[in-house]
């Protein structure tokens, strides 16, 4: 008879924890570069180097036809307008496609195709995303409270970090007289160098 974990797991929507399963840390100084104001982001991190979230993942099986499966934990806050996000990524494997079900709290994700066309979506508690293969990923908390989220996998997705630490996504969730806004960086920018 096979063992139990990690065939069944019990996890935590309020933690955002997998019973047995590693945590991985993101910290502010992980996301160098990734807020568009830089300022800002300086003084954040002046004043404390903040835990932003947390994945969790399982990974009960390996090869063809197998799925792998985590919970991220999103804290809430911002750098200076911008809200606290994920560093956001392509899967290595391209056509690798992902489920995001929300289990707390409220948020946006945002995507972007290789050919640069961005939209968005929310994420709230029973409700879940289809991540298309091909299509860059990043999750942002827009709410007073952690955003939580499993996400469920190809257990051959991968990560591939270096695109989007090298161009962005071409569009950021910002604080706009109190209300989540998505706008193109480059708007986003400009009103930030405006006196
Ligand atoms: C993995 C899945 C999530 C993210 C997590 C953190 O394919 O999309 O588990 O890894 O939300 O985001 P990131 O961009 O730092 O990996
Ligand atoms: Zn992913």
């Amino acid at each position: 008879m096979q063992a139990l974990f990690p065939q069944f797991t019990q996890f935590d929507p309020l933690t955002g924890t997998i019973e047995g399963a590693p945590s991985l840390e993101r910290h502010l100084s992980d996301l160098r570069g990734y807020f568009a104001d830089q300022t800002a982001y300086q003084a954040a991190f002046t004043q404390e180097d903040a835990l932003l979230y947390t994945v969790t993942n399982v990974e009960p099986a390996q090869g063809d036809g197998a799925l792998h499966y985590g919970i991220s934990y999103l804290l809430p806050g911002r750098v200076g307008r911008e809200y606290y996000m994920t560093k956001g990524h392509f899967h290595a494997w391209r056509p690798a496609a992902e489920y995001y079900i929300g289990l707390r709290g409220a948020g946006l994700l945002l995507f972007e195709d290789e050919q640069g066309h961005s939209w968005s979506t929310p994420i709230t508690p029973n409700s879940g995303v289809y991540v298309p293969g091909h299509t860059a990923h990043r999750t942002v908390n827009t709410g007073p409270e952690p955003l939580v989220f499993l996400g469920i996998y190809p257990f051959n997705a991968g990560h591939d970090y270096g695109t989007i630490q090298e161009r962005n996504f071409s569009q950021v969730v910002v604080d706009v007289n109190g209300q989540p806004t998505v706008m193109e960086r480059s708007a986003f920018l400009r009103t930030l160098t405006q006196i």
